[in-house]
């Protein structure tokens, strides 16, 4: 159905953009039409009603069943619509795609970095393929930020210490904005720049020109510079488990739980790795806490993750088109899109320390990195 567009609302130019307005027209439409109704009532019974005689007495009123019944009733119907619509596209939105171009984001007081899986860098400036889906895996090095492009409808907070996750498929070329859209400092209003989605000859062109290490690249290089692999060798020799294969798999801990391998823990365990203890193994590893930055710890999770995926070609290298089954409505384990699965609080200390030893260092002011009440998640 093509929906009319209206004055003073962004393009809209990504798929989930005309099923966001639909359900926010709907949305709209009762309640101006309830009030509306309401407005006119009250006129309506203020004349009719009115009081005629100084010394009119009202008949008694001894209440109506029917329309006691209808006035429930109807509005539970209604309030259900929207919630079962809503739930529906807030699953299209917030499940992530199995197969997707996949872009690293790091906000920082006041700009957005991107990486994309090729190598290139940008900041506050994006390009995309059209008709693609993007993955955007997110982070920040300092407060909490925002990241949001009203013509495509998206919108996340980028919180310290955690991963949080958006998609996209445009549907149009052109320029579109990007904005920080959660006060973070006194540059917060400049925090914005644009998306460039171009077609996708253009953007192989694009990508082809130049760009530095892919991030696994870059991973594998601080993975032997860092001294990781002195611990981590690729067979059973070394102190530290061997990490070939590890990633996305279930994880046998000393405490007899498991847990999977997912961005989340392969980010404790570089940061924080007496949360969790592999079974079998001491806890020798030592804190790489304020040694690595976020863009860092994104690209060794990037090499963890090449490291004997069984589709590692696809995770890495080559860029997939959309697939021809829908991956966003069916069974993708929602493990990825929590705020944070394993443990909610270890991580995010961590990093408020993080944040606070940046903004001293940048001499930055205002911080108010909000805690708790994360209404996305
Ligand atoms: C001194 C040796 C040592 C060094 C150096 C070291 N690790 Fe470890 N690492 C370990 C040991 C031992 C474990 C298992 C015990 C645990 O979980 O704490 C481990 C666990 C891990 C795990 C979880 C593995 C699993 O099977 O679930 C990851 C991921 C990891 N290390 C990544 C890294 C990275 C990345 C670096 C470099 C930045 C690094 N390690 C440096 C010893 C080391
Ligand atoms: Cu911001």
């Amino acid at each position: 159905m093509q929906l009319p567009s209206v004055p003073f609302m962004a393009e809209r130019a990504s798929t989930v953009a005309g099923q966001y307005d639909a359900l926010y027209g709907y949305i709209a439409a009762i309640t101006i039409f309830f009030s509306g109704l309401v407005a006119v009532l009250i006129f309506y019974f203020a004349v009719k009603f009115r009081r005629r005689h100084p010394l009119e007495i009202p008949r008694p009123n001894a209440g109506s069943l029917t329309l006691e019944t209808m006035w429930t009733v109807v509005p539970f119907i209604i309030a259900m619509t929207i919630f079962a619509w809503g739930s529906s596209l807030y699953f299209t939105l917030y499940r992530q795609p199995k197969e997707a171009i996949e872009i690293f984001v790091v906000g920082k007081q006041w700009m957005w970095k991107f990486q994309h899986t090729e190598g290139q860098r940008e900041i506050n400036e994006l390009h995309v393929p059209v008709g693609s889906r993007v993955k955007l895996t997110m982070t920040t090095e300092d407060v909490i930020h925002a990241f949001a492009v009203p013509a495509f409808r998206i919108r996340s907070d980028v919180v310290p210490g955690r991963y949080t996750y958006a998609w996209f498929e445009a549907t149009k070329t052109g320029r579109y904005h990007l904005f920080c859209t959660e006060y973070c400092g006194t540059n917060h209003s400049g925090m914005n720049g644009f998306v460039e989605v171009m077609d996708p000859t253009a953007y192989q062109t694009w990508l082809a020109g130049g760009g530095s290490d892919s991030p696994a690249a870059a991973g594998e290089t601080l993975f032997q510079s860092t001294g990781c692999a002195t611990c981590h060798r690729l067979d059973a020799q070394g102190r530290g488990p061997n990490l070939n294969g590890v990633y996305g798999k279930p994880q046998q801990l000393d405490d007899g739980t498991t847990v999977t391998a997912d961005d989340a823990y392969v980010r404790e365990s570089i940061l924080n790795p007496r949360a969790r203890t592999v079974a079998g193994f001491q806890q020798i590893m030592p804190t790489y806490q304020g040694q690595l930055s976020e863009e860092q710890i994104l690209q060794l999770i990037a090499y963890i993750r090449s490291l004997g995926a069984p589709d590692a070609g696809a995770t890495t290298g080559s860029r997939s088109q959309t697939p021809a089954t829908d991956t966003t409505t069916g069974t993708v384990a929602p493990d990825s899109q929590r705020s944070n699965p394993l443990s909610p609080t270890q991580p995010r200390a961590n990093a408020n320390s993080n944040a606070r030893t940046e903004v001293n260092a940048t001499g930055g002011g205002a911080t108010p990195a909000r805690t708790g009440g994360n209404s996305n998640q």
